[in-house]
């Protein structure tokens, strides 16, 4: 067996290394369509170079894994049209401008895009949880397009300040599923880390309604922080890059919100495409 094939069949995170266009990764791609195409599946959003790669390096090459990963995307997918049916973001604009989400301007030390919830901003009266969730798969989509990003994936803080039970209503057995399976195996970006901060004692039924359809590598990237988040927010992330209001130096938490509901509105055109065609 060669070493690239040994590797196709393992996984190896080095390979993730590589730039888009080097033998190694354009035989992997090779080798990963014709999968595809051998399949019966229909692939509505097609089997290009770029789309393939993003499988790949969430699988690190791991030929099997990412294919399996690739087919249970477009499962989940058509599964869940009430959240990936119409990924255009002007329906949301008002949650959007209430400032619930944001994307940091760096990246944590690790390579890591960091992204942020402010859960105190999302009216369970205005916004049902499915319109919350499209919010962070949008997003996902859009991140998702980087090659730095495919390697060294996401971190997510999830402000729970004001977190009520209108909020803990909202969270289904249903949806519970539909949460751990896309931070598990059905979207393709690596989830690195979540970090919980301000949560109330009654977020505990709601996490243990998701825990159990979590595998352990994710549920140990759990981390609860409490009100007091400062001093263990900040062993994972420096002070340089987190906005003010969580103890950084960084831009102010409204402004990263603008910026990314800005850059979101400008890529209507291409969330509209990834939608699902009618
Ligand atoms: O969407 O990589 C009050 C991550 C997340 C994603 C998606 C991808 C991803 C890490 C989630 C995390 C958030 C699409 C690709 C699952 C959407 C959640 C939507 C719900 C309605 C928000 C309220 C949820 C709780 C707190 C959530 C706690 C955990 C995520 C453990």
């Amino acid at each position: 067996m060669s070493e690239a094939q040994a590797d196709f069949a393992k996984g190896n995170p080095k390979l993730n290394e590589l730039p888009d266009y080097s033998p190694v990764v354009t035989q992997a791609i090779r080798i990963i369509r014709q999968r595809a195409v051998d399949d019966s599946t229909h692939w509505p959003l097609g089997l290009s170079d770029d789309f393939l790669l993003r499988f790949l390096r969430a699988r690190d090459f791991c030929i099997d894994l990412a294919f399996k990963l690739l087919k249970n995307y477009h499962r989940w997918r058509k599964e869940c049209p009430e959240i990936t049916a119409d990924l255009r973001p002007s329906p949301l604009l008002n949650l959007y401008s209430t400032g619930y989400h944001g994307v940091l301007r760096s990246r944590d030390a690790s390579g890591s895009k960091v992204v942020i919830y402010r859960i105190d901003k999302w009216d369970p009266k205005l916004f049902g949880a499915y319109e919350v969730f499209r919010v962070s798969l949008i997003t996902s989509e859009l991140i998702v397009k980087d090659a730095e990003t495919q390697r060294n994936g996401v971190k997510a803080i999830f402000d729970l300040q004001g977190f009520r039970l209108a909020h803990a209503f909202q969270v289904t057995p249903t949806l519970a599923k539909r949460i751990a399976a896309v931070m598990t195996d059905s979207f393709p970006l690596k989830v690195r880390g979540i970090h919980l901060i301000n949560e109330p004692l009654y977020f505990h039924p709601v996490y243990a309604l998701i825990r159990p359809f979590l595998p352990d590598k994710i549920k140990e990237r759990v981390h609860m922080h409490g009100s007091n988040f400062t001093p263990t927010l900040h062993q994972h992330f420096s002070e340089n890059i987190l906005p003010p209001e969580y103890g950084g130096i960084g831009p102010p938490i409204n402004d990263l919100c603008q910026e990314w509901t800005e850059y979101i509105m400008r890529s209507e055109g291409y969330l509209l495409s990834i939608s699902e065609s009618p």
